[in-house]
């Protein structure tokens, strides 16, 4: 496409949507112009790919999901389409910049962190590498809440993200599913003999799909990310003409909870998750059957895939299915399911995995718990003979009134892997030990990555600039070619290149801190950075320890010798978790004291941005020095600011917990600060139940002083939060060891502040990060997902090159 044939198409575009010339198009109205002439670019190539695969019978994956995290999508798409570059032209001959026009996109903000983004992550990776697989989820009508401080509280907002619609969205009106839920459901014989539900009461209410394009990097193949929301089903408008049963039915794709594994029990997430893994599945099978293939062999041509346990229920959903509706014999239906899903595993903390009451899913999805039932009775006696009771009563689904989902994916699915290599060891070791004595063979590792063209190519385009002109454009395709840049890691000119993007990017957040916060920073500064959700075990708690005791050194002493520093955070604490709440209150008021402290002055200053979320994030990382990385060790699964900053060139400071542990390993102890307690030290006092906080504050006057300050009104305007805090380090003998890992912390912090006044050092340990961030692209976990469980193929698996190979003759 040439620049005169976009602006043209543009042109034309703004003319049909808003009878307008283009002149007089505002950025919102651009953006839904370019958005549709993008649409209008990849839809042969989304319809031919789907043609292709059908006509192939290619097997393909599918991604169940309850969030999915994509950000905005324009530039994205435009990168995808090699369509970024003319774009700008043609933007900037009509004196708007593209950047202005994307920013009107609302982020589609589906997910609540991690989890979340990891899905996007692998939908870019899947599509970049040709590799046929879909992702299935919910299209909330609200997303992540957005969070504002007010008085220094975490407030929380709705994101009512689709008021001015969604361009990239089409809804798929012919491939509606009816979903049931509640009623009775008894058994009874047919004509042929066969044991058949008969269903009495509840009600039935219609999924219909969203579908999204995902588009691999100019390769021109096309995946489909399917979202379901609910709706009156057609048949029954009448019964549901009130408001109020509207509104009730309407509710079920509302809302995205928030991470709050401390709140269970909520009927409607419970709803949520059936809802989605339900209509997935349907629409699965809907296409198998267009194959026209025996039913058992459907692991053959389809693969799902289960991330964490929230799509758990897709295993009783599909032997439903296959035993009810397609009338399998339960053995062979079992055999067909357990070779068809797959699991993840992301969290390590066993208060955290999911269970339900038997009495909810019982009312709301009576035959779900009868085959829940099957499934779990089948297992222990299957297994009675060969395993002691004991392990089997503390593996089964089914126990105290609860139905355990772990368990559930578990037990149906043939591979169940970790997101790092520490968390898979610890899976097998610790926390789902009893199963991998029963199952060893399902257990594997797929430690996690990310896609860097997006963290990279998109976010940070002054250094992709610096890399493409130093080392090539390889890496857009192959992120491991990023290595070729160690060839550079003594060259004067790269590593100053490489410094001043660094430093325009510092400048570009400090213009937005200042737009938004009011606050003048330094880019000369050290910007230090911790972004991830705010949890006790994440330690935000920690790093604000370290900032007071920097404060008070520097206040008893002007002279101290620092480097300048700028401690950012971006964080949300789900609305019910007080404790997070309570420690954004206090960095935001110790962020006030510090920042109007004449004393100070610029040598330290304290930002929390509000809302982080996928474009925020886009902004502080390619900014970002220092990257914090500081999980109790054994809590973290694995982590992924923690890749996304060592891209940028970010120096890391870590415990050795989830994949900081590659991450040395990767760059070498020379240029990442570790510290603190392994893995094992944790355990070890946990199993010695030795371990006491206060012997840690009375031994030290600094940490005295520190913790002090939370109740001694150094602070001010924190005095419940404040307590809470206090308490919970000396009191309740500090869970997470904020106060064993303080010295050591301190010590990294030093070590850093050391290391950046050693400019020509610094700038070394940096690109050395850079150039060994290749490791951890999705395209390379999702290549192993893809070979070790998925079993599925790039739709070129015949041509050498698959980005090169073109499904339809070369447009103009
Ligand atoms: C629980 C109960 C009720 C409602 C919601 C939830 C809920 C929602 C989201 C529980 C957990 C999540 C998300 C968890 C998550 O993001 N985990 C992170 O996954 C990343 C990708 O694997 C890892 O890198 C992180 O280490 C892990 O914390």
């Amino acid at each position: 496409m040439t620049k005169e044939k976009l602006r043209t198409l543009l042109e034309n575009s703004v003319n049909e949507l808003y009878a307008i010339s283009i002149e007089d198009a505002s950025p919102q109205e651009l953006f839904q112009a370019l958005a549709q002439v993008v649409k209008y670019a990849y839809a042969d190539d989304w319809r031919q790919t789907r043609q292709h695969l059908l006509a192939e019978q290619q097997k393909q994956a599918y991604y169940f999901s309850i969030e999915f995290l994509p950000g905005k999508m324009l530039k994205s798409n435009l990168l995808s389409l090699d369509l970024l570059t003319i774009a700008e032209d043609v933007l900037h001959e009509l004196g708007v910049s593209l950047d202005e026009v994307a920013e009107t996109e609302k982020d589609m903000a589906l997910g609540n962190g991690g989890l979340g983004r990891l899905a996007s992550c692998f939908m870019d990776s899947l599509a970049s590498l040709a590799l046929p697989g879909n992702g299935n989820g919910i299209r909330y009508k609200y997303g992540l809440f957005k969070q504002k401080f007010i008085d220094g509280h975490q407030v929380e907002l709705p994101d009512d993200w689709l008021r001015s619609g969604n361009v990239w969205e089409v809804r798929k009106e012919s491939k509606a599913v009816p979903i049931h839920f509640g009623g009775n459901v008894y058994l009874q014989e047919n004509e042929a003999g066969k044991l058949k539900p008969v269903y009495e009461g509840g009600f039935t209410w219609r999924a219909v799909p969203y579908d999204t394009a995902m588009l691999g990097y100019q390769n021109q193949h096309l995946n489909t990310l399917r979202l379901w929301s609910v709706e009156v089903p057609s048949k029954e408008e009448a019964k549901y003409a009130t408001l109020e049963s509207r509104q009730a039915l309407e509710n079920l794709t509302a809302v995205l909870y928030p991470d709050d594994s401390n709140e269970t029990g909520r009927r409607t997430r419970l709803m949520q998750e059936y809802f989605f893994v339900s209509a997935g599945i349907q629409s699965i099978l809907r296409y198998y059957k267009k194959m026209n293939r025996p039913m058992d062999q459907m692991s053959e041509k389809i693969a799902i895939h289960i991330n964490d346990t929230h799509p758990a229920l897709c295993i009783p959903e599909l032997m439903r299915l296959l035993v009810d509706e397609e009338e399998m014999a339960w053995e062979q239906a079992w055999a067909t399911t357990l070779k068809v899903m797959s699991y993840t595993n992301h969290t390590i903390m066993a208060e955290a995995l999911e269970k339900w009451p038997v009495n909810m899913i019982k009312e709301v999805l009576p035959r779900m718990y009868q085959i829940i039932e099957e499934i779990d009775r089948r297992f222990i006696a299957g297994l009675e003979k060969v395993h002691p009771c004991d392990l089997l009563n503390r593996t089964r689904i089914i126990s105290d009134g609860q139905v355990h989902m772990a368990n559930l994916a578990i037990i149906g699915s043939h591979s169940i892997n970790g997101v790092a290599k520490l968390h898979s060891d610890l899976l097998k070791a610790v926390v789902l030990h009893d199963f991998y004595v029963i199952y060893p063979a399902r257990f594997n590792n797929k430690t996690n990555g990310i896609a860097q063209r997006r963290w990279l190519q998109l976010a940070n385009r002054p250094l992709t600039k610096v890399l493409d002109d130093t080392i090539g454009d390889s890496w857009h395709h192959e992120p491991e070619d990023l290595s070729l840049l160690k060839n550079y890691q003594d060259d004067a000119s790269v590593l100053e290149a490489i410094a001043y993007a660094k430093k325009q990017n510092k400048v570009a957040l400090a213009d937005y801190i200042e737009a938004h916060c009011g606050l003048k920073v330094d880019p000369t500064a050290i910007f230090d950075v911790q972004i991830k959700r705010l949890h006790a075990y994440k330690r935000q708690l920690l790093n604000l320890m370290h900032i007071l005791k920097l404060y008070f050194e520097a206040k008893a002493n002007p002279e101290a010798e620092f480097h300048p520093r700028v401690f950012i955070f971006g964080a949300k604490a789900a609305p019910s978790y007080h404790y997070a709440k309570s420690i954004i209150k206090v960095i935001n008021e110790t962020a006030a004291m510090i920042n109007h402290d004449p004393q100070i002055k610029d040598k330290i200053k304290v930002v929390f941005l509000e809302n982080y979320n996928v474009s925020l994030a886009e902004r502080i990382i390619p900014a970002a020095d220092v990257s914090e990385q500081i999980s109790l060790a054994s809590k973290e699964a694995s982590g992924t600011s923690n890749m996304k900053l060592m891209l940028n060139g970010a120096v890391t400071v870590a415990t050795l917990d989830g994949a900081n542990i590659e991450i040395r390993d990767a760059i070498g102890d020379e240029n990442i600060a570790i510290f603190g307690l392994t893995e094992e030290e944790v355990y070890r006092y946990y199993a010695e139940k030795n371990y006491s906080a206060y012997s840690y504050y009375e031994n030290d006057t600094t940490l005295q002083r520190v913790v002090n300050a939370f109740v001694d009104g150094t602070i001010p305007g924190i005095e419940m939060e404040g307590k809470e805090i206090f308490d919970s380090l000396i009191k309740y003998n500090d869970e997470y060891f904020l106060l064993r890992d303080f010295e050591a912390y301190c010590d990294a912090q030093n070590r850093i502040d050391i290391a950046y006044r050693d400019t020509q050092r610094w700038k070394k340990v940096s690109l050395m990060n850079i150039a060994n961030a290749g490791k951890f692209t999705a395209d390379k976990t999702v290549q192993q997902y893809a070979e070790d469980i998925w079993q599925i193929e790039p739709l070129f698996a015949h041509v050498k090159d698959p980005h090169t190979a073109s499904l339809t003759e070369n447009k103009s």
